[in-house]
């Protein structure tokens, strides 16, 4: 076994700290697509056993035993498995050994971890919280899994590159989506992380939206939130743009620049001990700051920041960790709970960072029908918001930008650096 997933093996241990216990973390298992006769959904081992085994086994489960350490539990392959897709054994212990290997341990406490166990009665006691402190112990990325994210991260930046060159008046959102994919995939990449995002005009103010056949209009913002992923680490990156033509680009460069100011100051700020919820609250200052100067909230930004106002136009948290998996790790530290207030409750993330942490940076300020129409929020706010400017802008859509972050000992390293994110670059030619 590498060396790097020895000493993973050995710091899931050590955060255990078990005597006697035996855990389980199981892979899963393929999902049959209803109506779809053998189809099934692609298969991906849960990311606790892919920290653990580095492989896509459904079936798999990787066991520890407190007293004599760890072993690999692997199904056999069958002859139709071989024919069909190919599949060749995995290394291990045959999956139909585990029933006696448990049975040889009855008696003892034993906690299934990962995705769980066919036919499995409930949780241990214990369970959430081994699950947690595995959680925590794969926060720090260690040197492999930080090459595969500066890889993702390259192939992602190539992606981007075709579509700054590609993008015009005329094309659809999803020529888009085809243009970045192919990039992502000449560049490297062996998936996407997640459904890529591409919204244009109204739709960039949709913070998750599909793209579909809109066609691009001259001026319309274009927003684009989308990464490649190579052996399941993935990057998550946002441009946002503006499409050429339609007019005088003042008002896209000016809330463009708060976001990047909320971005870039964002990042200055992710050194090891700092609360990531003290750096979302200052991007959410520094939100209402620029609203103000551009004349669509108004008050004392310490009032406004109070009473949650910016969340009307920055309505999600500051970011999330990232690595294996788009959500890699995200959480609370043990004991935190979630908070209520409008924006802080969309914190995905509260915890301190530490070297290795690799988290996504995204601010963003939207015009958002659903909220800023809402009769309630404009009754509540109707001091605190220029409501005559805000309604003229509702066909604006928003602009969110977003990098990837490693934690160090020292300055941050952005790994997504290499996607340009200046104004120059936004305006596209
Ligand atoms: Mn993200």
């Amino acid at each position: 076994m590498d060396a790097h997933m020895i000493a993973r093996r050995e710091r899931v241990a050590a955060a255990w700290a078990l005597t006697d216990e035996v855990v389980l973390i199981a892979a899963g298992e393929s999902v049959s697509i209803p109506g779809g006769a053998d189809q099934t959904y692609p298969f991906l081992s849960h990311s606790d056993y892919y920290y653990l085994a580095q492989q896509e086994c459904p079936g798999g489960v990787v066991a520890f035993d407190a007293k004599e350490g760890w072993i690999d539990f692997v199904p056999e392959v069958t002859e139709a498995e071989r024919v069909w897709e190919g599949r060749t054994d995995a290394p291990g212990t045959p999956l139909s050994q585990l029933g006696g290997w448990l049975a040889s341990r009855r008696g003892r406490a034993i906690v299934t971890l990962g995705a769980g166990l066919p036919g499995q009665r409930g949780a241990h006691p214990r369970a959430a919280a081994l699950a947690e402190a595995l959680l925590h112990a794969r926060r720090p990325k260690d040197a492999v899994e930080a090459a595969r994210l500066r890889a993702a991260s390259a192939a992602t930046a190539a992606g981007y590159a075709s579509v700054m060159k590609f993008a015009r008046a005329g094309m659809t959102e999803r020529q888009v989506q085809i243009e970045l994919e192919a990039g992502f995939f000449r560049g490297g990449g062996t998936r996407t992380g997640y459904g890529t995002i591409v919204g244009a005009g109204t739709h960039s103010a949709v913070l998750h939206f599909e793209p579909g056949a809109r066609v691009l209009a001259p001026g319309d913002t274009l927003l684009i939130d989308a990464g490649a992923e190579i052996d399941r680490y993935t990057a998550d990156v946002t441009r946002t743009y503006r499409v050429a033509g339609g007019g005088d680009p003042g008002f896209f460069k000016a809330l463009y620049e708060v976001v990047l100011r909320m971005e870039t100051r964002g990042i200055d700020r992710c050194v090891a001990g700092a609360e990531w919820r003290d750096i979302h609250l200052a991007a959410c200052r520094e939100a209402i700051e620029g609203l103000v100067a551009l004349g669509l909230m108004k008050g004392a930004t310490d009032v406004l920041l109070e009473r949650d106002a910016h969340a009307l136009f920055f309505p999600h948290g500051l970011g999330h960790m990232v690595g294996l998996g788009v959500r890699d790790a995200s959480g609370y530290l043990p004991g935190r709970v979630r908070s209520n207030r409008p924006g802080l409750n969309m914190l995905r993330t509260d915890l301190p960072l530490e070297p290795g942490y690799c988290i996504t940076v995204e601010p963003g300020l939207y015009f958002i029908p659903a909220l800023l129409t809402d009769a309630g929020r404009r009754e509540k706010y109707a001091d605190a918001v220029v409501w005559s400017k805000v309604d003229a802008l509702l066909g604006f859509g928003g602009i969110r930008i977003e990098d990837d972050v490693l934690v160090t000992s020292g300055a941050p390293e952005v790994l997504t650096a290499a996607i340009p994110k200046d104004i120059g670059a936004a305006l596209l030619a």
